[in-house]
Formats: C-alpha cells, structure tokens, sequence
C-alpha cells in the first residue's frame, strides 16, 4: 500500500477519500484553493497545500500546479475525486510520465471509453446492445438528416467527447434536427474541443441504470451490481437507489455480465461505472462508461458492504481483489438524495453564503457523506452539493421511511435547499412504486 498520496480534489469527495486513507494507514496532502482556505477536513489531512485562487483554471484543473504540490509534498499516488481532472487521460500520462501513480484506470482505457463513438463500437463487439444510431462520427447535417431518417425520428444528438448529458439535442423532425445539429456541434466543440457528434434513435421515458465495475491488473473483474439514477434534473441526478426498482433477477444478471465484458474489453482496472439505458420493455442498452469514481458511490457500498475508495487505493497500488463473483451480494435497499445549496422555487438557482444552521440527521441506517458544518462558507465558484444522505435498511419500503424521517430531520439555513424536494419526491406515489423514468422529474415539478 502507498505510505502518501495526494487528493487532487475538494468538499465531500476530498472527505471521503481522507477517511478511506486514514482507516488504511496513508498520509494524506490535500490541495486546496483560496476559496476553501477554512474548509474544516483540510484539518483532518496530513498536509494541506495551497495551490490557487478560486477559479477551478488556477487551482483544481491546472495540471502544473497539482504535479508541483504533489513532487513537493512526496507522495506516491494522486486521486483525482470526480468532476475536475478525474477523467482527464491527458493528466494521467503526466503523472505516468512523473512517476506518480494515478488512482483510477490507464490513460489508454479511459481514452477509448472517453470517445463516445468507439464506447459504441466496443460495446457491438462485446455482444452488448446499443441504441440504433452511428457507428462513426457523422460527418455534417446532410449525412446526420440521412441517417435520422433511416432509425426513425426522434432522434438524439450526442458529442462523441461528451457525456453526462452535456452538448444533448433531442430531434423530432428534419428541420429541428438541422438547426439542433449546428448548435450541439458549436457547443461541443467549445466545450470539449471536439465537434464530432453521433445520434441515436431517442428512447422515450427510459430508465438511466448504471453498473459499478471493480477491477484489478490480474484481469478478475467484478460488478457490484446497479444504480438506479432516473430521478434527475437537466442532467443532475438528484436521488439514486440500489437496487434498481421493477428489474428481474434475469434482465439484472444480464446487466451486470454485460457491464463485466465491456470493462474487460475495454482493458480496465479500476473502479468504473457502465452506464444503460433500460426502455419500457425492460431492454437496455449500453449509453457511456465513467471512468471515475461516481458521486452516487456510496449506496453500492452499503449494500455490498465494499468501501470502494479503499479498493481503489489497493488496485492502484497494485494489490488484487481477493473477492470472487458469488460473493458480491446485493444485501438489503439503499437510497441517497443529494443535498444542493439550490433554491427548487427560483429554477434551481444556487445558493452561495454561510450556512449558519446545520444540523445533521441520524440513527439506524443513516450515513452522510458532508464536509458542511455551521459556519460553513458556500463558495459559488463550486458545484452546489453540500452533502449527500444515505440510508440503507432491509427492504426499500423501509428505506423510504428512514430516508423521510432524516430528511425531517436535517437543518439546513438560511440558504436553501433541495431537502424539502426530496422528500416530496420520497413521498411521490409515483416513486413509492418504483414507477419513474429520467422525465418525471421534469414533468412533475
Ligand atoms: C439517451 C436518452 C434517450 N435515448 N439516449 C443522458 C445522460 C447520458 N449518459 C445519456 N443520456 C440520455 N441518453 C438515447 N438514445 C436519454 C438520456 C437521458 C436524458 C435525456 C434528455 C433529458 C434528460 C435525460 C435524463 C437522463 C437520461
């Protein structure tokens, strides 16, 4: 195991990671920007660097200084969190190239993954399903307006160096497909400096169910089952559960193997999460692959009972998986709702400023995952995610019922929230039984 290693990342997530190296004996440095000097888990790291103003550019994305930080404080690892540099395989050739192990996969596999395009192709190669739509890059609106006509409209249009949902346009006809063609490949290209852009046939009130992989360098790959992310909002998920309501032991089985054979064609070791999109008839197919740890994280570690972080850390370190398949088990029902500094009554808009009231909830079956404590500084220079609450209980009828209660709980102010969202959508009939799509949010609220 490494003795040292540098978290390239802030708030809950850089939390996280400090817990997981405390519990397996690893010095952790820190970098923070000036906006998160009084952060309060710099405290519980080993070291602490400063390495810029606010603006992400100068500080968590500036790949000179997050290398500096980590020469100068020696370490032997750098983990990247999510968001930020985590899949950037640019950054992660740097650090090969100056010997700093990075804690995630091979720059050559998050590469393949990263191009939406080849993920496809790779995936027609594994036997896995995909949606009807390109095998390559479509070249112009000409080419794009042919091929809508040949897989039906409607159609989506995806940037092949996209993802997350960024850079989407939904088309349901030639023209709107013509104009949203020009405008998807100007933001892609601004983006992520790629315009290339690919479509698919657009399925209609699907589900968004994902696989968390793990795999070390002997090959043993592993799932630890699904995560079901539909309820989300203009591509932010809000609440995540495991496992996924109304899906069969046998199309879930088939989810998870099939997740397993894309990781292994795609050469991947690390933690990484095979993204599906499951239609009305229960069929899925493969959408994208992130090649970082996920926010939603946690509710898989509850009912595996498998702290992913810490596996991270040994695979990176080049320790192998001493589990088996049949031993992964999907124990019991876990939520988690993502607590936003946003306002739900002014169209999400975020809350910067100092929380002054913050009371946690707890008992049986709660966890939280918040680096928020009275006083706390909201920087608007961040995303807004202020903590995430997750419970796990034995049956998701139970889980709902402790998630309301530590929602009831929590108090948080005086800025605002998306914990009165959360439980109105924890109390929806719709969710109640397990009956959602990735619309419903928007249709509802
Ligand atoms: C889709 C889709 C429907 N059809 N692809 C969004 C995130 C990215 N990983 C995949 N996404 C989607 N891809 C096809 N062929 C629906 C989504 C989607 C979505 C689309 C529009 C508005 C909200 C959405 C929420 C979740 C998923």
């Amino acid at each position: 195991m490494f003795s040292r290693i540098l978290i390239a990342n802030r708030g809950e997530i850089a939390l996280r990671i400090i817990r997981a190296c405390r519990e397996l004996g690893v010095q952790c440095v820190v970098v923070y920007s000036e906006a998160d000097r009084h952060a309060h888990y710099l405290s519980l790291a080993d070291e602490a660097i400063c390495i810029g103003p606010a603006d992400p550019a100068e500080s968590y994305l500036n790949i000179p200084r997050i290398i500096s930080a980590a020469e100068i404080s020696n370490v032997e690892a750098i983990h990247p969190g999510y968001g930020f540099l985590a899949e950037n395989a640019h950054f992660v050739e740097i650090c090969r190239d100056c010997k700093i192990n990075f804690i995630g996969p091979a720059p050559e596999s998050m590469h393949l993954l990263g191009d939406k395009v080849q993920a496809r192709k790779l995936a027609e190669k594994s036997k896995v399903a995909v949606v009807p739509g390109s095998d390559k890059a479509v070249a112009n609106e000409d080419e794009a307006a042919q091929l809508a006509e040949k897989i039906g409209y409607p159609v989506i249009i995806k940037a092949a160096a996209g993802g997350g949902g960024r850079g989407m346009r939904i088309a349901h006809n030639e023209m709107s497909l013509r104009v949203a063609f020009h405008s998807a490949e100007t933001e892609a290209s601004s983006a992520f400096k790629n315009a290339d852009l690919y479509l698919e046939k657009y399925l209609e009130q699907s589900r968004h169910v994902e696989v968390q992989v793990l795999a070390d360098h002997t090959g043993n790959t592993l799932h630890l089952w699904e995560r079901d992310c539909s309820l989300q909002r203009r591509h932010q998920k809000l609440v995540e559960e495991t496992p996924s309501p109304g899906l069969s032991t046998e199309v879930r089985q088939e989810l998870c193997k099939a997740a397993v054979r894309l990781a292994k064609a795609a050469g991947y070791i690390n933690a990484g999460t095979f993204e599906f999109l499951l239609d009305k008839n229960n069929k899925f197919y493969f959408s994208e692959a992130n090649t970082r740890i996920q926010v939603e994280h946690p509710i898989t570690e509850m009912v595996t009972g498998i702290d992913l972080v810490q596996w991270q850390l040994r695979i990176a370190a080049g320790e192998n998986l001493k589990l088996r398949q049949k031993d992964i088990r999907q124990q019991g029902s876990a939520i988690e709702c993502r607590i936003n500094a946003e306002d739900p009554a002014n169209d999400f808009a975020p809350c910067s400023g100092c929380i002054d009231r913050f009371i946690p909830p707890g008992g049986f079956g709660v966890r939280l995952d918040s680096h928020v404590y009275p006083g706390y500084r909201i920087s608007p220079h961040y995303d807004s995610l202020i903590g995430k609450l997750v419970v796990h209980k034995k049956t998701r009828a139970e889980a709902i019922a402790c998630m309301k209660r530590a929602l009831q709980e929590f108090e948080v102010g005086p800025v605002k929230t998306t914990i009165g969202l959360c439980r109105e959508i924890l109390t929806h009939r719709q969710f109640v039984k397990g009956k959602v799509d990735t619309g419903f949010i928007e249709r509802t609220w």
